[in-house]
């Protein structure tokens, strides 16, 4: 029985929702479209099966076609990266994080990453909310008011704070990282090397981003970003992490399986693997140069139209508006961009006073737009778009106290849905996006 004879409700949300990913610009720079032969690996007969183990190795029966999988996926991720050794079974970016963390610490020991606010994750030692920041000890590195960050003050608090490991990726960082002068602060600390490239490693495999392979100790990356894949998560092991510590890809594969998770998704390992293949291909270099391309030229647009970028600018696939100057806050902002059929979401900025759930911005990027085959005419086309529905809503000015602002979204939204202005740009929006098919 299929989907729409067995549930016709779920079988009728997902029509919607695929054409509601079809009618809109989705510019939410972690977010990206499949190709179709990786949604198929997705949905196959691999979801039925059971591998706790590694290849070779497995605790149940019935997995030589599993293991002629994850050994292929592996082998790509290899050969892709330059690695010497690879783990495909990490469920997604968090658990990939936990268990690099798991495998090279111990509870109590020091963690360097990034602050939420600058653009890092929570993953890399949120404090309080998070097991990074609750069972190891967490210190923060931060951007500058610039929204850059400053390696010489990062370089001065890894000697202060010995961190066990230094964590270097981000989620909301616009710029390139040299990743010589973050390995050689984590040598001088004697400290792990982690570089999360979750946002950047189809940038990084299409050479428009340095990779951190010569640099780093061990590498994470989920698969579903810039590399077009499935929901999942990838670990990959240097060489010069395998010199720091010989037993290091033992130990990750064992904090992985069992250490924190049980039987891998063999279905997502199978998408992985074509992902990768995919991700090999010539054309995959072309794409990550044109998301590159296009996000400079959306900026470029939405400098000249008197916005603010966090850091000036951008070096990859996204950027950050700073919305202080309009006196608007990245809700509103989002809210109305989604009237008008362009998906983004808020984000909080540099130094932002306001809590991450109201922040002062907004995130947007191109690789989805760009999977779509959107080039530099049709960034000018909507950077000019997203200006003007930020010139409609910014008037909107919050309640003093902030108990009642949610109060006070939910009430403008009817409004921004029935405003002449954001509907013309929906329309114009629909009719784009109906020349660029999805995959
Ligand atoms: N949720 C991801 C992002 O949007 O960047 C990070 O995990």
């Amino acid at each position: 029985m299929n989907l729409r004879a067995a549930d016709p409700d779920i079988a009728e949300s997902i029509a919607t929702e695929s054409r509601r990913q079809r009618e809109v610009l989705e510019m939410i720079p972690s977010e990206n479209y499949a190709s179709k032969a990786v949604r198929e690996a997705v949905g196959s007969v691999l979801t039925n099966k059971y591998s706790e183990g590694y290849a070779n190795k497995r605790y149940y029966q019935g997995n030589r076609y599993v293991d002629e999988i994850e050994k292929i996926a592996i082998e790509r991720a290899k050969k892709l990266f330059g690695v010497p050794h690879a783990n495909v079974q990490p469920y997604s970016g968090s658990p990939a994080n936990a268990a690099v963390y798991f495998a090279l610490l111990q509870a109590g020991d020091t963690i360097m990453g990034l602050k939420l606010s600058g653009g890092g994750h929570l993953t890399h030692g949120h404090p309080d909310v998070t097991f990074s920041g609750k069972y190891f000890r967490s210190v923060q590195y931060d951007v500058e008011a610039d929204g850059i960050i400053d390696i010489e003050k990062v370089a001065e608090l890894a000697r202060k704070e010995k961190p066990k490991i230094i964590v270097v990726g981000t989620t909301a960082y616009p710029r390139i990282f040299d990743w010589e002068k973050w390995k050689n602060i984590a040598d001088s600390v004697d400290a792990f090397l982690l570089a999360d490239i979750s946002h950047i490693a189809g940038l990084i495999v299409g050479g428009v981003h340095p990779s951190p392979v010569p640099f780093a100790d061990v590498i994470m990356t989920t698969t579903h970003k810039t590399l077009r894949g499935p929901r999942g998560a990838m670990l990959l092991i240097t060489d010069q992490g395998l010199a720091k510590d010989p037993d290091m890809a033992t130990k990750i594969d064992r904090a992985v399986f069992p250490g924190l998770q049980g039987g891998p998704h063999d279905n997502v390992t199978a998408a992985i693997a074509v992902c990768l293949h995919e991700a090999a291909q010539p054309a995959f270099k072309h794409y990550a140069k044109q998301v590159v391309n296009n996000a400079k030229v959306l900026a470029d647009t939405l400098l000249e139209q008197g916005l603010t970028l966090s850091t000036g600018g951008t070096d990859n696939h996204l950027m950050v508006v700073d919305l202080r100057p309009q006196k608007v806050i990245g809700n509103i902002v989002a809210e109305a961009l989604e009237a008008a059929n362009i998906v983004v979401n808020r984000n909080s900025v540099p130094h932002d006073l306001n809590p991450p759930f109201y922040p002062s911005g907004i995130r947007l990027g191109t690789p989805a737009i760009t999977t779509r085959g959107m080039k530099e005419k049709e960034m000018k086309t909507i950077g000019e778009w997203i200006v003007s529905v930020i010139h409609e809503v910014s008037h909107y000015r919050l309640p003093e106290s902030k108990e009642e602002w949610g109060t006070f979204l939910k009430k403008i939204r009817l409004d921004m849905e029935n405003n002449p202005q954001l509907q013309s740009v929906a329309h114009s929006v629909t009719l784009l996006t109906k020349k660029f098919p999805v995959p």
